[in-house]
């Protein structure tokens, strides 16, 4: 009887090298491949370029490939106990735990492991590192955030980032943990961050070109979706172009807060004489905003600061409900309290009534809530807003107390990384 082969297929884009492999596992059967889902693409490495529909066509056309089946996790116990194939076939780069794996299951019935050596050929060097590229430009990050709400099974994990280095941080911070590859989903261009960074107050002083110029030297250097702080969005006749402008930079979405006048930090709550915006006024900034826009990638995300100024959870909903009425892909609500329970309360209301609308939340001073708490109260989008910044500034200022304190430099070293690592880091 004919022998029957698996291979699992993670790449995006088939190579020479790809064929190579595929060539051969079919010489020792009738060949399966499963092709990685998009959510299982998405555990690991991001939003894929290319959807699942896209990668299987291109597959399943493939010779020597007879069948393609969806594979939706990364591991191979599924796969294995459904298919019992007698061969599997893997390139020689692995994982260690996913090999010993694989050798225990095919072990319990007598089916073969068979390694082939990857392809260092230069030129599929080349064409995967311009695919790299690609995940560089504005029109494939634009749309990942999006598309990301769409895969993940659980909330977007979104960390501050205010120059290239952080966004290096947020982009590369990765942790293996219970069997998945953790790591932040995208970043968010905090206001605060970005002022206090200029060593300027967090009062709209920075201007869109400054703003621009982060978010520029952040992109240089990531590929992950970008969410902007827009703070009030400034004046409507401003925020048509400024939109435009976004969404050509391929930023994946902004989000602005309805309050209008000199705007200063929410965490001030109503000791700052803060006013918010009218419903009316504020709708008509999204609907303007949306009406610039030329792709539906780009999200507009109204944040709702009423609970901020003590209006009441009524007005919240009220606003809430109106503002995606006016056009805005998701809300935000704010809240400056140590408990999270008027958040919940917003949440839990808000989604009796609108199921799919992202929803947003930065848990900043109610900070002991879970991720997977906030999930169970229908949140999309998690942001922690500025704690890259505010762990930097306390280690900077301690190194500099240590040196005016010593007359040297030899007992803040402790505190450094080594020069080695530093000259290396990038
Ligand atoms: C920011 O990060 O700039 C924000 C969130 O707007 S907060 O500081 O909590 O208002
Ligand atoms: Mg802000």
């Amino acid at each position: 009887m004919n022998k029957t082969v698996f291979l699992s297929i993670g790449a995006e884009f088939i190579h020479g090298g790809h064929i190579a492999i595929i060539d051969r596992a079919a010489e020792l059967g009738e060949l399966t491949v499963g092709v990685l889902s998009d959510e299982a693409i998405m555990s690991y490495r991001g939003c894929p370029i290319l959807t699942y529909e896209e990668r299987c066509h291109v597959i399943s056309h493939l010779n020597g490939v007879s069948h393609v089946i969806k594979k939706d996790t990364l591991g191979y116990e599924k796969v294995i106990r459904e298919l019992r194939p007698d061969y599997v076939v893997h390139g020689d780069r692995w994982n260690r735990n996913t090999k010993q794996k694989i050798l225990e299951l095919l072990g319990q019935y007598g089916g073969e492991l068979v390694e082939f050596p990857y392809t260092e050929e230069h030129e599929y060097s080349i064409f995967d590192s311009r695919i790299e590229q690609m995940r560089y430009m504005p029109e494939i990050r634009r749309g990942k955030l999006k598309r990301a709400l769409q895969l993940a099974n659980r909330p977007l994990r979104v960390l501050e980032a205010h120059n290239g280095l952080t966004g290096l941080i947020v982009e590369k911070t990765q942790l293996n943990k219970c069997g998945e590859v953790r790591q932040f989903d995208a970043m968010w261009i905090s206001s605060l961050c970005d002022s206090t960074a200029k060593g300027k107050p967090d009062i709209e002083l920075v201007d869109m070109t400054s703003r621009e110029n982060t978010i520029n030297e952040i992109m240089e250097v990531t590929t992950k979706p970008v969410i902007l702080d827009g703070d009030t969005g400034g004046l409507t006749e401003h925020f048509y172009y400024n939109m435009k402008t976004l969404e050509r930079m391929g930023v994946s979405a902004i989000i602005i807060e309805d309050k209008v006048g000199l705007k200063k930090n929410s965490l001030f709550g109503t000791e700052a004489g803060q006013h918010q915006d009218t419903i009316e006024n504020f709708c008509e900034k999204i609907r303007i905003g949306k009406s610039a826009l030329t792709t539906n990638d780009f999200m507009i995300i109204a944040r709702i600061e009423s609970l901020i100024l003590e209006q009441g959870m009524a007005d919240a909903l009220r606003r809430a409900s109106a503002y995606v009425e006016a056009g805005a892909d998701g809300i935000m609500i704010h809240s400056k309290k140590t408990e999270p329970d008027e958040v919940i309360e917003f949440c839990s209301r808000f989604r009796v009534s609108h199921a799919d609308t992202a929803l947003v939340v930065v848990p900043t001073t109610y900070s002991r809530i879970t991720e997977e708490e906030l999930a169970g109260y229908g949140v999309n989008i998690i942001i922690y807003a500025n704690h890259l910044i505010r762990s930097a500034f306390p280690a900077m200022s301690q190194v500099a107390r240590l040196i005016l304190e010593n007359e040297r430099a030899l007992e803040a070293g402790e505190m450094c990384m080594p020069i080695k690592d530093i000259l290396t880091l990038i």
